[in-house]
């Protein structure tokens, strides 16, 4: 080997050494949760919030985008909205069930999975639980050989949905209600029977409902216990609102923040809980839940005081009628198509995953007013998204130009555009072949490698000068704006600020026709 061979491999050696060292530095992610040290200063704990990253299943759920929740009981039968638990079972009886009516109707809506209320505050059971009496065993439905659990999960496996089962920790029919580790042991032997005998569940949701038992005693959760099965016997579920992976965006109204952060404060008490219990490893801490319901939860102000950070993302549940249980007297309040699809924007465009509930009716399917209304929902969707103006338009970056411009115009949210090391802000400048009319902006963070953005702005070239279409804090998984209409031929979006490198995996424009 001669000397200039020699030198030549140690240079390129040397070179993949601290290309190799860099990217150990850069992949410093923290899934799920991160701890703040003491001596950590503000920008150093901001910086540290960036790179706070989802677990595998937090990203999967967070993909899904729009959901669907099923309230059907026996409530649906007798008008009310929380049966007390002394429902004859007797009365559940819907006389035409088709639950891949359901499967079709929330599939050709756009929702990717199906959440059942498995059991409701009444106790009553959907499927033929061992654990009581009261369940569809002893309803008339299919003689008592009905399992609507059974049919729901087969049909979502069919149609390649995702099933998940919303079990209500609240049971007005169990008489150890309030008796708490009996009630615990029965409502850890539901879980068991849901978990263990439908196939694939991809979310459990628990609501914070908690009344007093029989015997005036209140029941005390035993939360952790809930979630140990969970992730020995689905471990791939999300565990929504009353649980660590998915947090209630705070109302029912179908309305997610304008600034959503999906890295918020892990609350101090939890730590401890954490430090209590020893059988828990790091990546699944103990939580226990709390209200969410502020209106800025993840902003500087509020994490540079945190202890420890989580990737918690928020879920928007609503319902497409005033009830969640289908009321033929709410027949002439389903919500317009136009109202959907600003749920749509207020909760998919807002960094969250929209649960919407569709009541099956006394029959058992979904009333036809409820279907015309999510058609209504799904074609305004479907022309606005279908021409992205910037497809193809050409891009450039103002920071030097490390070439990745183009991954958020490609129509794959798996690349990313990039800054260059150190650098936090950008501009993208967008140039289309001729002038388009448009009216939404649709911006997408490549989520995987944390969420980071904080201060945007979308501006259009009219003649020689610079003007806003609109502007906006968050992005995360998605952020959809919509704006006056403008039209123009020139656009560039800037980042004005971010926590670390900005990382956008899609940007588009669209028209939105707005004679509605
Ligand atoms: C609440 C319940 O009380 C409602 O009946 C409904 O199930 C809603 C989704 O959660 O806590
Ligand atoms: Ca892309």
């Amino acid at each position: 080997m001669n000397k200039s061979i020699i030198v030549l491999c140690f240079i390129v050696i040397s070179f993949l050494a601290c290309i190799s060292c860099k990217t150990a530095l850069k992949d410093k992610y923290y899934e799920y949760t991160v701890t703040i040290e003491p001596e950590e200063d503000s920008l150093g704990i901001i910086n540290k919030a960036a790179f706070v990253v989802p677990t595998s299943r937090q990203s999967s759920w967070q993909d899904l985008e729009f959901t669907c929740f099923i309230h059907f009981t026996v409530n649906t039968f007798t008008g009310r909205e929380w049966g007390d638990g002394k429902e004859d079972p007797a009365i559940f009886n819907p006389t035409d069930l088709n639950v891949n009516q359901w499967v079709n109707v929330a599939k050709d809506a756009g929702m990717k999975l199906i959440i059942l209320t498995c059991k409701h505050h009444d106790g009553f059971c959907l499927w033929p639980s061992k654990t009581t009496e009261h369940s569809i065993k002893n309803s008339p439905y299919k003689n008592g050989k009905g399992d609507i659990v059974k049919e729901l999960s087969e049909a979502c496996r069919q149609a390649e949905l995702k099933f998940g089962v919303y079990l209500s920790p609240w049971d007005r029919n169990c008489a150890d209600y309030g008796n708490s580790p009996v009630y615990n042991e029965f409502f850890r032997n539901q879980l068991r029977e849901l978990l263990s005998n439908y196939g694939e569940i991809s979310e459990v949701w628990f609501d914070g409902a908690c009344g007093e038992g029989a015997n005036g005693n209140k029941q005390v959760y035993d939360w952790n216990s809930y979630y140990k099965i969970i992730r020995q016997l689905q471990a791939n579920a999300v565990i929504s609102t009353m649980g660590p992976d998915v947090r209630w965006v705070g109302n029912e109204g179908g309305l997610g923040r304008e600034t959503e952060w999906a890295v918020l404060p892990f609350e101090a008490g939890n730590l401890d809980v954490i430090t209590n219990n020893s059988q828990k490893d790091e990546k699944e801490p103990v939580f226990e839940p709390k209200d969410r319901i502020g209106g800025d939860l993840g902003s500087r102000e509020i994490i540079i005081d945190a202890k420890s950070l989580v990737w918690y993302p928020s879920e928007v549940d609503v319902s497409i009628r005033p009830g969640w249980f289908y009321h033929e007297n709410q027949d002439s309040l389903v919500k317009s198509p136009e109202e959907l699809v600003n749920i749509y924007y207020q909760s998919v465009g807002r960094n969250s995953v929209l649960l919407l509930n569709i009541p099956p009716d006394k029959r058992g399917r979904i009333h036809e007013k409820d279907v015309a209304a999510l058609q209504g929902m799904r074609q305004i969707l479907d022309d606005t998204f279908k021409e992205n103006f910037l497809s193809g338009a050409k891009i450039s970056e103002n920071d030097g130009g490390n070439n990745s411009a183009t991954n958020s115009i490609d129509n794959n949210k798996e690349t990313y555009f990039i800054t260059q090391e150190d650098v936090f802000t950008s501009t993208l400048n967008m140039e289309l072949d001729q002038s388009c009319a448009v009216n939404v902006l649709m911006l997408q963070e490549y989520i995987k490698k944390g969420q980071r953005v904080e201060r945007f702005v979308l501006e259009y070239l009219q003649g020689d000068q610079w003007k806003e279409a609109c502007k906006g804090t968050t992005i995360g998984h998605k952020r959809l704006i919509r704006f006056s209409e403008i039209t123009s031929n020139k656009f560039r979006f800037q980042i004005l600020q971010s926590r670390d490198c900005p990382m956008i995996s899609e940007i588009g424009l669209y028209r939105e026709k707005r004679d509605y």
